[in-house]
């Protein structure tokens, strides 16, 4: 295969899902992975049909270690020469004090954003070695750089893939592997809904009153730091909505 290959974790919605689209239109042939089958293969036919470029899609759960590693070893070949990973899945669960906060909550946060990332980036962070090549962009959070209450874990989380992100630009940049972290405030996906177990109203109350970013906005930085020229990296990028200038300071109206 010619093209790059990109290959985003949970494509099945909101930052993921953008991400695919964009990059679908500039030419990258993709791995689409997720929970949601029927969302991947729907994803997969409208980029084919539309686009130029071929869709593989992996259905698996990124919180199972077994799982995730067949998934990603049973890759043809041609397919593990990925140029671009995007650590993205990830997910909020829940709203609360660590006095009183759920911890199948703690878990499924701790197990997706932090022990997912690094099963996945550890299997193909040495393809991209032996290529001599690479670029590793994790989705870190305003989360990753302020802690919130309420918020203990999905903060702590997100602040270890900050921190695991530093370590590995330094361990890669001698393989000319580029490593980033894209942190945003407020995007308006389906994370809120996620965070909040599928209540609708307490989803919507979180965007209501400013315009928060959307997941095109992020997916568009996205394609803005892999488009920088092979001498430049952007290590660490927050990006916040006009109204948004800390995790709890807004400009609602
Ligand atoms: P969405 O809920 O819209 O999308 C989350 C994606 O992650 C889905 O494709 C979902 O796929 C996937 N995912 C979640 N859990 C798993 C799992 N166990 N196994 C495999 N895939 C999984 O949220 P966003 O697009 O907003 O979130 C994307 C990333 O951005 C997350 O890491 C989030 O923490 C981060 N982020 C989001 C912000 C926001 O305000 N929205 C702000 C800052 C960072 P499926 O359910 O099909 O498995
Ligand atoms: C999502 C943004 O502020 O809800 O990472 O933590 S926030």
């Amino acid at each position: 295969m010619n093209q790059e290959i990109a290959l985003i974790t949970g494509a099945t919605a909101g930052i993921g899902q953008e991400t695919a689209l964009l990059l679908a239109q500039n030419n990258y042939n993709l791995i689409l992975t997720g929970r949601r089958k029927e969302r991947l293969e729907l994803l997969k036919s409208q980029i084919e049909s539309s686009f130029g470029c071929k869709v593989l899609t992996l259905n698996f759960d990124i919180r199972i270690r077994k799982d995730t590693e067949m998934a990603l070893n049973s890759l043809p070949e041609e397919w593990k020469a990925i140029d671009v990973l995007i650590n993205n899945a990830g997910l909020a669960a829940g709203l609360a004090p660590v006095n009183s906060a759920d911890v199948d909550d703690w878990e499924d946060m701790i197990d997706t954003n932090v022990k997912g990332l690094l099963y996945t980036t550890r299997i193909v962070s040495p393809w991209m070695i032996e290529r001599q090549r690479g670029h590793i962009i994790s989705i870190s959070s305003i989360a990753g750089k302020e802690s919130y209450p309420n918020g203990s874990v999905y903060c702590g989380t997100k602040h270890a893939v900050s921190a695991i992100s530093r370590a590995m630009r330094i361990e890669l940049m001698p393989f000319g592997i580029k490593v980033t972290t894209i942190a945003p405030g407020a995007v308006d996906t389906e994370f809120s809904l996620v965070r909040f177990h599928g209540d609708q109203e307490k989803a919507k109350q979180v965007y209501k009153g400013f315009t928060p970013l959307s997941g095109k906005d992020i997916a568009e930085t996205i394609e803005f730091v892999l488009s920088r020229p092979s001498h430049v990296n952007i290590d660490d990028l927050l990006i916040m909505p006009m109204d948004q200038a800390s995790a709890r300071d807004f400009n609602k109206k």
